[in-house]
């Protein structure tokens, strides 16, 4: 990829980051995907990226969620390996075996439960991704900035707006400021986020950036405003999971994850609901 300031992914560019299975490989050395997420609140959530999830590169889904939200995912997605935990058993979540990467946030609350899952994911030294409510335990405290800059293996976070602003107001940003000039320059602010945690940033919406620790930026240009529907980004939270546990890093996780959600968008028929973007992932590029 050329070395401009700021990359946009093309079609072929993605297809051939795609991690494709070879002919000695097993659902184990595909990658295992370790997904925290769902909720009696939200079990939807947990359906939604396990869907994302499963369309992408990891060849086992080990998908570790409460009572309700476990038995949602049996029933949707039956290839999935539910691992039923009580709120906020992190000892039962490291004990989720063979993952090569780990998701964790969509549909759970910003509580002390999902605050020991968090902590405990911070010392597994395997990639991690943080979503919703995991990002909103970490804006709880201005403590986890050093635990993820601590971290040696890749974190990749995928805030909307809302959570961008709140995790950095919890490093100390003004949240006006912030606000402003993420409007006159979004790709600036992502940056210093980015650098002062020690980790990739994806902000999503329109023109999503993923931005890691140095500073290398892509920009997403697939995808439609019909993407703007609840759920849609914990199918994003899967994919992208999916690639990690794949093998890509999280700069390229986040940017082909995006790229290929973007595009499974644009497949959809109007108006889209988040719950079509799954199988819309598995066809063949149009072009
Ligand atoms: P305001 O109103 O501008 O002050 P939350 P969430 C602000 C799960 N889901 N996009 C805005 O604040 C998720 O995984 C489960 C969005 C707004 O009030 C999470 O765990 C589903 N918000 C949980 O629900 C399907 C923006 O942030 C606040 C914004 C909550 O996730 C749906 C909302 O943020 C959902 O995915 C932006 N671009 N910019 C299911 N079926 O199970 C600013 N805000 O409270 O984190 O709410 O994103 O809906
Ligand atoms: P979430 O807010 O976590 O459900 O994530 C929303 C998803 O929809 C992300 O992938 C966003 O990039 C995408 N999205 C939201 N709004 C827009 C928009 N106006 N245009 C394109 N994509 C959007
Ligand atoms: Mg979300």
């Amino acid at each position: 990829l050329p070395a401009a300031d700021l990359v946009a992914l093309d079609d072929a560019d993605a297809d051939l980051l795609l991690p494709v299975p070879v002919s000695t490989d097993s659902k184990y050395t595909r990658g295992v995907l370790g997904l925290v997420a769902g909720s009696n609140s939200y079990p939807g959530a947990a359906v939604l990226a396990t869907g994302g999830a499963l369309r992408a590169a990891a060849g086992y889904l080990r998908v570790v969620s409460t009572r309700v939200a476990a038995d949602h995912v049996r029933r949707a997605h039956p290839e999935a390996v539910v691992t039923e935990i009580d709120p906020g058993d992190a000892d039962a979540v490291l004990a989720a075996g063979r993952v090569q990467a780990w998701a964790v946030g969509s549909g759970l609350p910003a509580d002390g439960h999902t605050a020991r899952i968090v902590a405990a994911l911070l010392t597994a030294d395997v990639p991690l991704l943080l979503d919703a409510g995991a990002l909103g335990v970490l804006a709880q405290d201005a403590g986890y900035a050093r635990a993820l800059r601590e971290r040696a293996a890749p974190t990749l976070l995928t805030p909307h707006e809302g959570e961008f602003v709140r995790l950095v107001a919890a490093l100390g940003w003004d949240t006006e400021t912030t606000v402003g000039e993420l409007a006159a320059d979004r790709l600036a602010v992502v940056r210093r986020c980015a650098a002062e945690l020690g980790v990739t940033v994806l902000l999503k919406g329109n023109r999503t950036l993923i931005v890691d620790r140095d500073g290398l930026a892509r920009v997403n240009t697939t995808g439609t405003p019909w993407l703007a529907t609840a759920g849609s980004g914990d199918v994003l939270t899967g994919l992208c999971g999916s690639l990690l546990a794949g093998g890509l890093d999280a700069l390229d996780a986040g940017s082909v994850g995006a790229h290929l959600h973007g595009r499974a968008a644009s497949r959809a028929g109007r108006p889209l609901a988040a719950s079509d973007l799954p199988a819309l992932l598995r066809q063949r590029r149009t072009r």
